[in-house]
């Protein structure tokens, strides 16, 4: 497996997934959540209420992750995670790893070779961006030396893209990245 860090908008990818930093209602917002219902269209929206009326009448909890189509974008489907809010008191980095590694794992129970995902928790829930990229990686890491779920299980997935909005985060993923580049195969 390859990990890419990019400068760019996630929701240009072509690869199998992209993954949302959703909130609990699962109904839109700003910032990446904004772009990717903007860019999927309107059955994105009809999707996640359908969600809401069926398995997740309360929500989609922080940490978890749930799939939709991706509809009009190139990406074939979108993973919904919440990352932790640090302005409502969500400080625990184990919430942040949990959004990487369920991710991963609905992503790689689609069958996906590729996923995307965006700077989760960096922007409107406050974190700094240098912490989420090493709980990302950290988790990725996990997630591929794990027996049931990485490459001892035969998993498909052969890239991790990690996509980022501005130039300043880009760069703080790229350095914390080649503070511990691996091993990833
Ligand atoms: N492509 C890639 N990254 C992006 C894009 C894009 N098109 N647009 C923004 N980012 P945020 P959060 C970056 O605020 O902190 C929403 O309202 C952005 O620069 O989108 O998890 C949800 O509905 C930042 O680095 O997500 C929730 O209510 C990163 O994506 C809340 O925001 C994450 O910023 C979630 O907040």
């Amino acid at each position: 497996m390859r990990i890419d860090i990019l400068h760019g908008d996630i929701t240009t990818r072509p690869v199998d997934v992209i993954v949302n930093a959703a909130n609990s209602s699962l109904l839109g917002g700003g910032g990446v959540d904004g772009a990717i219902h903007r860019a999927a269209g309107p059955e994105l929206l009809e999707a996640c209420r359908r969600l809401r009326r069926s398995e997740l009448p309360d929500g989609l909890p922080v940490g978890a992750a749930v799939a939709t189509p991706g509809f009009r974008l190139p990406a074939r489907w979108v993973v919904h995670t919440v990352g932790p809010n640090r302005h409502a008191g969500q400080t625990d980095p184990a919430l942040l790893a949990s959004c990487f590694n369920e991710s991963l794992k609905v992503a790689t129970g689609l069958g996906a070779r590729s996923v995307a995902f965006p700077a989760i928790s960096a922007g409107i829930y406050g974190w700094d961006a240098r912490q989420v990229a090493e709980v990302a990686f950290d988790a990725v890491r996990s997630f591929w030396s794990s027996p049931s779920a990485g490459a001892a299980s035969g998993s498909p997935l052969e890239l991790v893209e990690f996509v980022l909005f501005s130039e300043e985060t880009t760069a703080v993923f790229r350095a914390e990245f080649e503070a511990s580049p691996g091993p990833w195969t």
